[in-house]
């Protein structure tokens, strides 16, 4: 450790907030834990919420660009513009990121800006394709490793048009050759790749809960998503393996969810548990890194509901990743005498509340709580059930009414930075306990659109004013700095 660090951050840090002294003794009497020179740290972004120039360079529209545009689907009707404006603003974000330490960049590439109209013999966007090169390039230049998210989420309005994009299998062959077209591209520099970003969460929140675009509520049609899901990740994990093995990538997918935490000390309460994992994690986890199929508890309840597989296709999904890509954010309480209601969704038998408290420190947002306990629970659970090496490619936190602040002191985020400081810790107990963890981007290298709550509810350990597009780092881009000084 170095000693002289530690001392000038612990000395600004009693300084600028006496209230947060019981976090720093904590901070300070931690024992150095070395996580050695190959691990991987950095921030994480996704196209749509940064990019902004939704009509230029060449991209056709998205999904996102249509839900938007009635301005009802997101706070204060924002929309992909101007995001951060990145797809201008990209070198200062990079260094940034870079002046603060890290050694990797976790960024996505947008669909429709590759192929506007996202078919297979549709035409490819060499503005688009140069765009991402500026990108990747810089990311090398400053001596950071760039992780690529083929997909976060902004499928081609066109697809979604002809096929109803996700509902239908057709997208599998779509995918592929949008993914041919980086591995042939970018595959020269990109060495990490992530297939998927969080299929849960669109298969809930964009077609059970429906506010997630394209907005729809049925559960027969999730399950058909997941499956084509998971069926486009295979695909693509083989024509890596198959076509591209000489570039000696890495490729996995990023799953998410939360931990579930039996409440009671009931077989109930613990049933209820696992069941909530099961459909959270297990959903695509269990059919990608276990079983080739989806879990027991799930088959037995929603068998009516669920896309099944055939063994050929079972056969044909199984082992299909290098690394299991993690985000997840906060913990649940599951008790005992509610039953879970599996068909209504895939979150909502479970709670924010035990003991008579909350489960954590409270956020911007309903969904996430400060629960650095559950994250340990959770790496180790993931890593003794499937046994793959874990990528944590996102975790962070939206401070309450962040937005309502003055920025000399929103800056001085002290909920983001013991919400880091908590979660990290909790990873470093899961590698002691032996889990296999071999990064950590924290969500997000600045603050950008996030999704239905608009540009209210920022992310970001830099700060973006929306109006200038101005950037200033957060406290916690350099508690993060420091915290990976002490322990690589
Ligand atoms: C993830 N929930 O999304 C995404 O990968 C990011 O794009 C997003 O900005 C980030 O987390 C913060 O939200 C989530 O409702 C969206 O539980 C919703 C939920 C969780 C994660």
């Amino acid at each position: 450790m170095n000693a002289a660090n530690a001392a000038a951050f612990l000395a600004l840090l009693c300084l600028a907030a006496a209230s947060t002294l019981s976090s720093i003794s904590s901070i300070s009497s931690r024992a150095p834990h070395k996580l050695g020179d190959n691990f991987i740290w950095g921030a994480a972004s996704a196209a749509y919420q940064i990019e902004g120039n939704t009509k230029g360079g060449g991209r056709g529209p998205s999904i996102w660009d249509k839900f938007f545009a009635d301005g009802k689907h997101s706070v204060d009707g924002a929309t992909g513009d101007p995001g951060t404006d990145s797809y201008h603003r990209y070198a200062e974000d990079i260094a940034l990121l870079k002046s603060y330490g890290a050694n990797a960049y976790r960024f996505s590439i947008a669909w429709p800006r590759i192929v506007p109209r996202g078919g297979r013999n549709s035409p490819v966007n060499r503005e688009g394709i140069a765009y991402y090169n500026r990108l990747i390039n810089e990311v090398i230049k400053q001596g950071m490793t760039p992780f690529v998210t083929i997909y976060h989420w902004d499928a081609p309005q066109a697809l979604e048009d002809k096929y109803g994009s996700w509902l239908s299998e057709t997208i599998v062959d779509d995918f592929e050759h949008y993914a041919r077209i980086l591995f042939t591209e970018f595959g020269d520099r990109v060495k990490h790749w992530i297939t998927l970003n969080e299929p849960l969460t669109i298969s809930a929140e964009a077609y059970v809960v429906g506010i997630f675009a394209p907005g729809h509520t049925d559960l027969t049609e999730s399950y058909k998503v997941a499956k084509n899901q998971i069926m486009a990740h295979a695909r693509t994990y083989h024509l890596y393996k198959t076509e591209f093995a000489a570039q000696k990538g890495v490729i996995g997918i990023t799953l998410n969810g939360n931990w579930f935490e039996p409440a009671e000390n009931t077989a109930h309460a613990r049933e209820n548990a696992q069941v909530m994992l099961d459909f959270q994690w297990g959903l695509y986890a269990d059919p990608i890194y276990k079983t080739g199929n989806y879990p027991k508890s799930m088959q037995e309840r929603n068998w009516e509901y669920l896309s099944w597989f055939t063994p050929q296709e079972s056969e044909y999904i199984l082992h299909t990743a290098d690394f299991m890509g993690m985000n997840a954010y906060t913990s649940s309480a599951v008790y005992g005498n509610v039953s879970s209601n599996p068909s209504t969704g895939y979150t909502y038998s479970s709670f924010n509340f035990m003991n008579g408290t909350m489960v954590g420190g409270e956020s911007n947002e309903g969904w996430l709580w400060d629960a650095p306990w559950g994250f340990e629970k959770l790496l180790v659970y993931l890593w003794e059930t499937y046994h793959y090496p874990i990528y944590i490619t996102e975790n962070g936190f939206s401070v309450k009414d962040e937005n309502k602040k003055p920025l000399n002191d929103l800056i001085q985020d002290w909920d983001r930075v013991n919400y880091h400081d908590g979660y990290l810790n909790a990873m470093l107990n899961a590698m002691q306990r032996g889990a296999d963890i071999r990064s950590y981007f924290a969500w997000a290298i600045t603050d950008n659109l996030e999704w239905a709550s608009g540009y209210s509810s920022r992310f970001g350990i830099t700060h973006v004013d929306f109006d200038t597009l101005v950037r200033t780092p957060k406290m916690s881009s350099q508690f993060l700095q420091q915290w990976f000084k002490w322990h690589w």
